[in-house]
């Protein structure tokens, strides 16, 4: 398998746990996204959309990160980052893509740029604009968590697919310095996953491209 990964991309690090709890081993190739690699001939070959990650594997290609968990999930399906019973992976799901689809995609990389070089906002309104829909997703999913976690995981008491997007969300989160003290169930979890060994060689600062 060859993951395309960029250190900081949180679609890429939700990948990159995944892998690691896995144990799947992978070639990864970094696309620098600073320098707009990610919309240049070579790597738009490799992934139309232009954005990492994608994965390769057994000669297809493809991007989107929850679609490659899910592949990853059914392709080696231990251990399950899914439960059993079919309404409780719809609840881990419905934790994973609110993080997935309502929030990080208005906070992606070409939407603070757009919201900069064509809207001209300055660096103080994409400041708010970024805390605002971080604090739209993590005041509700405060509340899930206490619901539906353990304390140690956003559902029940194993790794699953709505930790591994958490813990780069909150990542990202630190990085554009929102403040997080509304959050402390959400601090909890995601300190206790990013002690995890499969979590922490995932993290962007482990990353070969990090610097
Ligand atoms: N929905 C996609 C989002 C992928 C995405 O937005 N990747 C970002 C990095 S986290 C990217 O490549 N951004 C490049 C850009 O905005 O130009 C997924 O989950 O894979």
């Amino acid at each position: 398998m060859k993951l395309y990964t960029y250190f900081r991309s949180s679609a890429a690090y939700r990948v990159r746990i995944a892998l690691n709890l896995k144990g799947i081993s992978c070639e990864q190739v970094a696309v620098d996204l600073r320098s707009g690699a990610q919309r240049r001939p070579p790597y738009l070959a490799v992934n139309p959309q232009g954005l990492v990650p994608a994965l390769e594997d057994g000669g297809a290609v493809f991007g989107q990160s929850l679609a490659i968990l899910e592949y990853l999930e059914e392709t080696h399906p231990e251990p399950a980052l899914l439960p059993r019973a079919s309404a409780d992976r719809a609840r881990v799901r419905s934790l994973a893509l609110s993080i997935a689809c309502d929030l990080h995609p208005l906070n992606n990389l070409r939407v603070l740029n757009y919201l900069r070089s064509v809207l001209g906002q300055d660096q103080s309104a994409v400041d708010t604009w970024y805390r605002h829909w971080i604090t739209e997703c993590f005041d509700s999913l405060e509340q899930e968590a206490k619901r539906y976690g353990s304390g140690r995981h956003l559902f029940g008491g194993q790794v699953t697919l709505a930790d591994v997007c958490l813990v780069p969300q909150m990542f990202n989160a630190r990085r554009f310095d929102c403040d997080l003290t509304s959050y402390p169930t959400l601090r909890a979890i995601s300190g206790h996953l990013e002690s995890l060994p499969e979590f922490a060689r995932a993290a962007p600062g482990a990353q070969p491209d990090a610097g």
